[in-house]
């Protein structure tokens, strides 16, 4: 117990002894003890604090002031050697530590372009060659841009429960079955004027098998403008399977249905792997499908902003997966979306 007027020189001596144990802890166990002495419930300083009262009263604010700047003085040298306790116990352990500089590196997985990146990287190439721009759409979008816009109505097939993904607590609002929205968005910001444009993204359809994946991708393109005709649509087609298959692709056009075109045409290219003569693959026809193609039908010229009677369009889509599966000879779409390295390195 500190006593009138040594108060202050106890408080000094107390300082220089706690500071001394401090200073000659050398692990964690002897830091622990000489906080558990100086600091503790039962130690001389919480002793000290408490006898502040019985101080006289002109002394009591000098020696509540150097208690409490001793205390945190202790606390803070106590932090500081318990660093240092450390960082000595760390360098100990490093030096027994041997390191065989031998030993062969851990190697990195590397990474690498997708499949399917290379061949959409393919593909926007082609078509930038030949003019067209690039634009993005969204992946959640409106029914009415989907579907109506397209010529698709609400009693049509592609629009039942079992091909689309809906938004919950969106109504209206679905993942996009196509890219085609993408379209229709660039027609209602150019209008009147001519475009010709591509796009590729993601798309969703209820849908999950060898040939089909929930999620897969899409290369569309449109061009439209005045005189715009079936002529430009083939020689575009053409090109594009070019550059896509080899100069000396051969292509075919077959009448086909879709509802946002008309006519429509499914384009052919002639089999790659038996070079027309009927393999497995080609199913015996010498022919391979690559995409679905037509003349913009008047109704999405109309909700484009465009007159039917002065403009015309071409459109067509791609299935991104479908041209990689044929390029490098994948037989399960679902390959594509597991990101396996041992199909992955193979790119
Ligand atoms: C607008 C007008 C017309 C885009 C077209 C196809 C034909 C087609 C398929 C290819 C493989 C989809 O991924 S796939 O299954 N696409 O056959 N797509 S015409 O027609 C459009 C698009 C937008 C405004």
């Amino acid at each position: 117990m500190l006593k009138g007027m040594d108060r202050m020189k106890d408080v000094e001596a107390l300082r220089s002894d706690a500071l001394r144990d401090i200073a000659a802890a050398r692990d964690e166990a002897a830091l622990e003890q000489a906080r558990i002495v100086w600091l503790g419930r039962k130690g001389p300083l919480v002793d000290a604090l408490r006898g502040i009262k019985d101080a006289p009263a002109a002394e009591r604010r000098d020696l509540g002031l150097a208690l409490n700047r001793l205390r945190d003085e202790l606390e803070s040298l106590m932090t500081e050697r318990q660093a240092e306790i450390s960082e000595r116990a760390l360098f100990a352990r490093l030096r027994g530590e041997t390191f065989d500089v031998t030993l062969p590196g851990r190697p990195r997985a590397m990474g690498g372009p997708h499949p399917l990146q290379l061949v959409e990287d393919a593909l926007v190439d082609a078509l930038h060659a030949l003019g067209f721009h690039f634009a993005e759409g969204p992946e959640v979008e409106s029914e009415a841009l989907n579907f109506e816009a397209l010529n698709i109505p609400a009693d049509h097939p592609a629009r039942e429960m079992h091909d689309t993904f809906f938004v919950q607590d969106q109504p209206g609002y679905v993942l996009r079955t196509h890219t085609s929205p993408v379209q229709i968005r660039a027609m209602r910001k150019h209008a009147p004027q001519p475009v010709r444009m591509i796009t590729v993204g993601r798309v969703y359809r209820r849908d999950d098998d060898v040939t089909h994946s929930p999620v897969f991708h899409q290369m569309e393109g449109l061009a439209v403008g005045e005189g715009i005709g079936m002529h430009h649509l083939k020689g575009t087609l053409y090109e594009f399977c070019r550059a896509i298959f080899g100069e000396d692709v051969r292509i075919r056009l077959r009448p086909s249905y879709f509802p946002f075109t008309e006519p429509s045409a499914e384009v052919d290219i002639g089999c790659v792997f038996c070079g027309g003569e009927g393999c497995r693959i080609c199913k015996g026809t010498g022919f391979i499908e690559i995409l679905g193609s037509g003349m913009v039908h008047p109704h999405v010229l109309r909700e484009g902003g465009y007159d039917p009677a002065v403009h015309t369009g071409f459109a067509f889509g791609v299935g991104v997966e479908r041209i990689a599966m044929l390029r490098y000879g994948i037989d399960d779409v679902r390959l594509l979306f597991q990101s396996d390295l041992r199909l992955l390195r193979q790119f």
